[in-house]
């Protein structure tokens, strides 16, 4: 399978595992699972055949892992701008977490912290590579450290999601250190 074809695939599944399984007439359980064969026969459907040795390399060899697979269902690990509750456990984080973002919203996250915005969480990372990495879908990444011991000291909840990416609700700008 070629790197365009997994991208494309993954992206497909991002979409409706994530966003707007609607949209493809799927439906997704409480925690977002839902059947292959539905999701194959539902993207087949709706004009995009995936083959299931296809699905497979994409789970697998996906470069954030985004897609998890448990007997005959998947789901998306992360991510979800639809209505899941991914039921993952509480866990207490490192000392330090990583925010990758861009200059423009300095100021509206000095004002108010970071926001899920869209998704359901504020999504952080262990390492500054990876932060640096998701800053840089936007422009040129700054990186911001999260005082995550003193936030889960605090009583603020930390989770860890299936593909490493830590989940805390909002991180309120006294918990944020800044660059330069
Ligand atoms: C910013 C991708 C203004 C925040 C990545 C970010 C990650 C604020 C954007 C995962 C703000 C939200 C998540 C505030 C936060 N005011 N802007 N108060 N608080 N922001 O995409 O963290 O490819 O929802 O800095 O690799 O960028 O989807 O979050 O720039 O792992 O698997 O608002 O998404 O993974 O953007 O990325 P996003 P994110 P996938």
């Amino acid at each position: 399978m070629d790197e365009r074809r997994t991208v494309k695939v993954s992206k497909y599944l991002s979409k409706h595992l994530r966003h707007q399984p609607e949209r493809i007439g799927l439906v997704l359980d409480a925690q977002g699972w839902t059947e292959i064969d539905a999701l194959l026969s539902a993207a087949a459907e709706h004009g995009f055949r995936i083959t299931r040795a296809e699905l497979d390399h994409v789970v697998a060899t996906n470069d954030k892992k985004r897609f998890a697979i448990e007997g005959t269902r998947i789901r998306a690990s992360q991510g979800h701008t639809v209505e899941v509750d991914l039921d993952l456990p509480a866990a207490e984080p490192p000392a330090y977490l990583y925010h990758g973002t861009v200059a423009r919203f300095l100021d509206a996250i000095r004002a108010e912290g970071l926001r899920p915005m869209a998704r359901h969480h504020v999504h952080l990372s262990a390492d500054r590579e990876t932060a640096t990495r998701v800053g840089a879908r936007r422009g040129r990444p700054v990186v911001l450290s999260v005082d995550a011991g003193a936030m889960h000291r605090a009583g603020h909840v930390f989770r860890l999601s299936a593909n490493g990416v830590w989940l805390t609700d909002a991180v309120p700008p006294e918990y944020l250190r800044f660059p330069g």
